[in-house]
C-alpha cells in the first residue's frame, strides 16, 4: 500500500500525524530512538498507526511514497539520504502547510532575534484587529495553526533545518534577520547554513534584508520587491534611524515614526528588532498606526535580555535565549556599559568558534564567569587580560558574580552556547539562573 513515513515522534512528527489523519492519508512513523517523546501520546491517538523505532531502515523509507522529515533529524542521515536519491521526495511540516493556506505568511528567518520579531510581528497584526496564527520554530508546530479554520494572516519563525525541506511556501514578506555561526554541528560550513537559510527568500513578494549583513540579502537570482532595515540613517522607503533635534527616531526614509524612548525593548538590538518588524509588517498590509501602538508595550519574551531583578545597585539579566556567540555579541553591545558587566556564559558550543566573544567582552566585562562542557574552549578565545573565574553549577556561577559585583554592575547570563550539557533546555536554564539570583540576593 502506498504510505508517507514521517520521521520524528516529536511536536512535529505528532502533528504530522494529526494532519495526515485528518486528511484520509496511510503513513508510518519512524523514529531513531527507542522512547521518542511523543510515544504516549501517539499510543493513545494513533491506535493502528504502523511505528518503526530504532535506527532508520533504509529499505522501509525507500517504499515510501514520500518522507516527511521532523527538523531535529537531519536529512543527509544516511537512510534518509538513500531513499532521497532513489527519488523519493522529501518534505517537512512547513511544505505541508504551504499546500494548505492561502492566507498570506511571514517568514522569518535568521540567526538570532527571531522569536523576538516573530511575536512582535504577531502582536502587531493583533494590534490592528487581524485574526493572526504564530507558530513554526517558536515552539507551536504550523500544521497545528490550521486546526479551527484558517486566518487572516501567518507568522512563522523558520529554522534553517525546516528551511531545508521547505519547497513551495512563497511568503508574502521573508526576512533573514541575521546571519552568524550557529548549529555548526548540522552544517559543514557556514555557507551551507546560510544556503538553508536562503530558501526563505524562493518565490517570495517582499525581500526584508539587514542592510548591515550582506549575508542577509537574497543570492540567487531575485525579481520580487527589496526593502531594507538598519541602524543607520536610510534611503527613501527604507527603515532606519534619524535625528531630530537630538532625539533618536525609527524612521522610513525620511518619514519619521516613532523616537526610540517610546519603544519598549531595549538596547540597539532592540531598535534593530523593531525597524525588521516595522518592514516585514508593512510587507503584510498591518496598519503603521497600530504597529506603532504595538512597540510602546511589547517588552520581549522571557530569557531574552530580561531583568530578573535589581539588588545593591546591580541589575541581574536573563539572556539564557543567548545560545550562540551572535546572540551574545549582540546582548554584549545592546547593554553596552563599559567594563560593568559580568558575564555567565558557557554550555555546549555546537561546534562553534568563540574568537568573536573576545573583543566585546574585552571592551564590556569587568569579569566572565564560565560554566558547562565548553568553558577551557571559551577561556582560550579571550583576551589575556580578561578576568576569567569557573564555576560547578549555576548556583556557584550567580555566587561567584554576585561576590564580584558592586553598584552599578550588572551580571548577565548569555550563554553563546546551547544548554544541554547541563540542563534540559534553555528555559530550564534561565529558571535555575533567576532561582540562583533571588535566593543569594535575598540571603545576602
Ligand atoms: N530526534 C532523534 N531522532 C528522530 C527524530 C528526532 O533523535 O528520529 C531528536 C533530534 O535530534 C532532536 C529532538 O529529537 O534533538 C527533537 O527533534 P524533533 O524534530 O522531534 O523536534 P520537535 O519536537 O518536533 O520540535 C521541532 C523543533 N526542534 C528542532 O528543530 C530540534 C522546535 O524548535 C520547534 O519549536 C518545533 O519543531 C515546532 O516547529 C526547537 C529548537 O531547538 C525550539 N530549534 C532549533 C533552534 O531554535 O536553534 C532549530
Ligand atoms: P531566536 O529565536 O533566533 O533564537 P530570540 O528572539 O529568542 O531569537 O533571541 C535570542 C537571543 O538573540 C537573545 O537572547 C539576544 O541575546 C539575541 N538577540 C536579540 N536581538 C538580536 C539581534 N538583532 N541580533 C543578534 N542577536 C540578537
Amino acid at each position: 500500500m502506498s504510505h508517507s513515513v514521517v520521521i520524528g515522534l516529536g511536536q512535529t512528527g505528532i502533528s504530522c500525524a494529526r494532519y495526515l489523519t485528518g486528511k484520509g492519508e496511510h503513513f508510518a512513523i519512524a523514529d531513531t530512538r527507542f522512547n521518542p517523546p511523543g510515544l504516549a501520546e501517539f499510543e493513545r491517538e494513533f491506535p493502528g498507526v504502523e511505528l518503526w523505532l530504532g535506527p532508520l531502515d533504509a529499505g522501509q523509507l525507500c517504499e515510501a511514497t514520500r518522507l516527511i522529515v521532523s527538523p531535529g533529524i537531519a536529512v543527509s542521515e544516511p537512510a534518509i539520504a538513500k531513499a532521497m536519491a532513489s527519488g523519493v521526495p522529501v518534505v517537512g511540516d512547513v511544505e505541508l502547510f504551504a499546500y494548505e493556506v492561502s492566507a498570506p505568511v511571514v517568514a522569518i528567518t535568521g540567526s538570532n532575534a527571531k522569536s523576538t520579531v516573530t511575536s512582535l510581528v504577531g502582536y502587531m497584526a493583533e494590534k490592528a484587529g487581524i485574526n493572526v496564527g504564530v507558530g513554526g520554530n517558536i515552539g507551536l508546530p504550523v500544521l497545528d495553526l490550521l486546526t479551527g479554520g484558517e486566518k487572516e494572516l501567518y507568522v512563522l519563525e523558520l529554522s534553517s533545518f525546516q528551511l531545508e525541506t521547505t519547497h513551495s511556501l512563497r511568503a508574502q514578506a521573508a526576512t533573514i534577520l541575521n546571519l552568524s555561526a550557529d548549529h555548526l554541528d548540522r552544517y559543514p560550513d557556514m555557507l551551507e547554513y546560510g544556503l538553508a537559510k536562503q530558501r526563505v527568500y524562493t518565490g517570495c513578494k517582499l525581500a526584508v534584508v539587514n542592510r548591515g549583513e550582506h549575508a542577509t540579502l537574497p543570492v540567487h537570482e531575485f525579481k520580487s520587491d527589496l526593502v531594507s532595515f538598519g541602524l543607520d540613517v536610510p534611503e527613501a522607503g527604507q527603515f532606519g534611524l534619524i535625528s531630530i533635534d537630538d532625539r533618536q527616531w525609527l524612521s522610513q526614509g525620511e518619514n519619521a515614526l516613532i523616537p526610540v524612548d517610546d519603544i519598549a525593548l531595549s538596547g540597539r538590538h532592540g531598535q534593530l528588532n523593531a525597524l525588521s518588524a516595522l518592514a516585514l509588517g508593512q510587507g503584510a498590509g498591518i496598519p503603521m498606526d497600530a504597529m506603532l501602538e504595538a512597540l510602546k508595550d511589547f517588552q520581549g519574551l522571557d530569557h531574552r535580555c530580561q531583568l530578573v531583578l535589581e539588588h545593591d545597585g546591580v541589575k541581574y539579566i536573563n539572556d539564557s535565549k543567548g545560545t550562540n556567540v551572535g546572540a551574545t555579541v549582540a546582548a554584549l553591545n545592546g547593554l553596552a556599559v563599559d567594563g560593568h558587566i559580568i558575564l555567565i556564559a558557557g554550555g555546549d558550543g555546537k561546534g562553534a568558534e568563540f574568537d568573536d566573544l573576545a573583543a566585546p567582552i574585552a571592551e564590556y566585562c569587568k569579569a566572565v564567569v564560565l560554566i558547562g562542557r565548553d568553558a577551557n574552549v571559551i577561556a582560550e578565545s579571550l583576551t589575556p587580560s580578561t578576568s576569567v573565574y569557573r564555576a560547578v553549577s549555576m548556583e556557584d556561577a550567580v555566587k561567584k558574580a554576585h561576590g564580584l559585583a558592586v553598584s552599578g554592575d550588572q551580571v548577565l547570563l548569555s550563554p553563546a552556547c546551547a544548554s544541554w550539557d547541563m540542563f534540559g533546555s534553555y528555559i530550564v536554564r534561565g529558571d535555575a539562573f533567576t532561582t540562583a539570583v533571588k535566593e543569594i540576593c535575598c540571603a545576602g
